[in-house]
């Protein structure tokens, strides 16, 4: 079994990336901005309630993300390893994920995070924006909200992770292709 984190600011490549590596390495792919998404479409109680905060640039609270994670690793107990996308996002969400992993005889492998320059995340998002019709990629105010809340609630997971031992840093500022064989580079050498 192989659990991984790809870990890294809004637009820099996760969900793009997790896509080519759960292919490759046959992981069961848990990103949290889609698992929302899909609460939102589905207008239930939890989306309706997601998509206020989403559209804003904020976090929805850390008991929605972590029960939703509880579910799908309920889900899935013969998977091989899981690759998580956006999550954890805050430290609490971290310490959540080590209890539920520890209560399955499970832990995480590794954390590999994505690294680019700032001006390339925002015109990513904003480019993003003119086809994806997020609301949250389309107003540059609102991007520049998520970037605070990253470095406010996201960036010390590094941290958790790096004491840990657990962290590498990826440059995620090359094309998708270059981005993707650093990352399966990285995961050679771990497993
Ligand atoms: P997410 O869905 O996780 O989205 P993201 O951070 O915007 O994007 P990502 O890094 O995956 O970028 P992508 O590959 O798509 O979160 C959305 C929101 O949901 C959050 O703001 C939050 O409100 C909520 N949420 C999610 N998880 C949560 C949690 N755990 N706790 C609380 N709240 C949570 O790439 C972006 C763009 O760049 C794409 O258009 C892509 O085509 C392009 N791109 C990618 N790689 C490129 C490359 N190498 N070169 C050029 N362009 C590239």
């Amino acid at each position: 079994m192989y659990n991984l984190i790809l870990f890294g600011p809004p637009g820099s490549g996760k969900g793009t990336q997790s896509e080519k590596l759960v292919e490759k390495y046959d992981l069961v792919h848990l990103s949290t901005g889609d698992l929302l998404r899909g609460e939102i479409a589905k207008k239930s109680p939890l989306g309706i309630e997601a998509k206020k905060l989403i559209e804003k640039g904020q976090l929805v609270p850390d008991e929605m993300v972590v029960g939703i994670i509880d579910n799908c690793l309920e889900e899935h107990k013969d998977a091989k390893g899981f690759l998580f996308d956006g999550f954890p996002r805050t430290v609490n969400q971290a310490e959540a994920l080590d209890r539920l992993l520890g209560l399955r005889k499970m832990a995480i492998d590794s954390v590999l995070a994505l690294e680019v320059n700032y001006d390339e995340l925002v015109k990513r998002i904003l480019n993003r924006g003119k086809t994806s019709g997020r609301a949250d990629d389309s107003d540059e105010e609102i991007v520049r909200k998520r970037f605070a809340v990253y470095h406010r609630d996201t960036e010390p997971v590094a941290n958790y992770y790096k004491e840990k031992d657990l962290l590498k840093i990826v440059k995620g500022s090359g094309t998708v292709a270059e981005t993707f064989e650093a990352l399966c580079g990285e995961i050679e050498q771990a497993v």
